[in-house]
């Protein structure tokens, strides 16, 4: 059977998980000992020299990593039902949109969680951060907003846009930062969060995310210690640094609880 090995949380899991769901295929979903912690289990490293959920494991024991590589390779292997619409151009529009939820929507969802989970900033700096979140996701929801075309994004049939949307969406609403009540995009998150694929995914999302609300506070204090680093590489850095964070990337780097990109060997 395929192993997919996920962090529940991982919006990138998520769009995989959901993937398969609508594919009917069937996966077992392995959360790594040690992810996000700099230091994972070995069995995860070797199907993920980059230590990044998701990771995809197949039957013959080759492995992917990267969630749009493997949406294509799940695409190519199980063509049905097509999740990437057939007209180029509109593959094209599915396709940005997702680049635009895994780059410039997921730094604003992890920055949140920065601020508020692992308190990397607090009182005025904190308010301050999270007033440029809040412009941002308004901003991104009135992109995305123009790109509704139906009730999915690429018209009657729902796909890998709306897969690629709705775990960063969904993300930010969980937060107390979702799209405006009424809006065409929180009509689509209440459609979208009712389809079974979807609300299976985004349900053990929130099952686990209740769960840890209890052991926050020893996580915290792991980053505190520096035994757990968090990762800030690529458009998460790029966040911190343009949107005010400047000193919570520098404390990080001088406490030895953050660290960038994995060096390939
Ligand atoms: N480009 C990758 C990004 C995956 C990614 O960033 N995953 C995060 C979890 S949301 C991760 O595993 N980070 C590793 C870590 O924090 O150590 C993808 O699309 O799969």
């Amino acid at each position: 059977m395929l192993v997919v090995w996920e962090h529940p949380l991982s919006p990138y899991a998520q769009k995989v998980k959901i993937a398969l769901r609508e594919k009917g295929v069937a996966f077992e979903a392995r959360t790594p000992a040690g992810v996000g912690s700099g230091a994972p289990d070995a069995g995860f490293l070797a199907a993920s020299p980059a230590m990044e959920v998701p990771a995809l494991t197949l039957e013959d024991g080759a492995a992917i990593f990267d969630s749009t590589i493997i949406l294509e390779y799940i695409e190519a292997a199980y063509p049905q039902p097509a999740l990437l619409p057939a007209d180029p151009k509109v593959a094209a529009k599915a396709r940005m949109i997702e680049d635009v939820m895994d780059t410039r929507y997921e730094a604003i969802n992890w920055a949140l969680g920065e601020i508020r989970a692992f308190k990397r900033a607090e009182g005025e700096n904190a308010a301050a951060l999270e007033a440029r979140a809040r412009a941002q996701l308004d901003g991104l929801n009135a992109w995305l907003e123009r790109h509704l075309e139906g009730p999915w994004f690429c018209g009657a049939q729902f796909g890998w846009a709306d897969l690629s949307v709705v775990p960063y969406v969904a993300g930010s609403a969980g937060m107390g930062m979702g799209p405006a009540r009424g809006s065409k995009l929180s009509e689509w998150l209440t459609r979208a969060l009712a389809r079974p694929t979807v609300a299976q995914t985004i349900g053990e999302a929130r099952s686990v995310s209740e769960s840890l609300a209890t052991s926050l506070e020893g996580a915290r204090m792991a980053v505190e210690a520096g035994l757990f680093k968090r990762q800030y590489r690529d458009h998460r850095l790029e966040w911190m640094m343009r949107s005010g964070g400047v000193d919570i990337v520098l404390a990080g780097m001088e406490k030895g609880n953050i660290r960038f990109g994995t060096e390939l060997e």
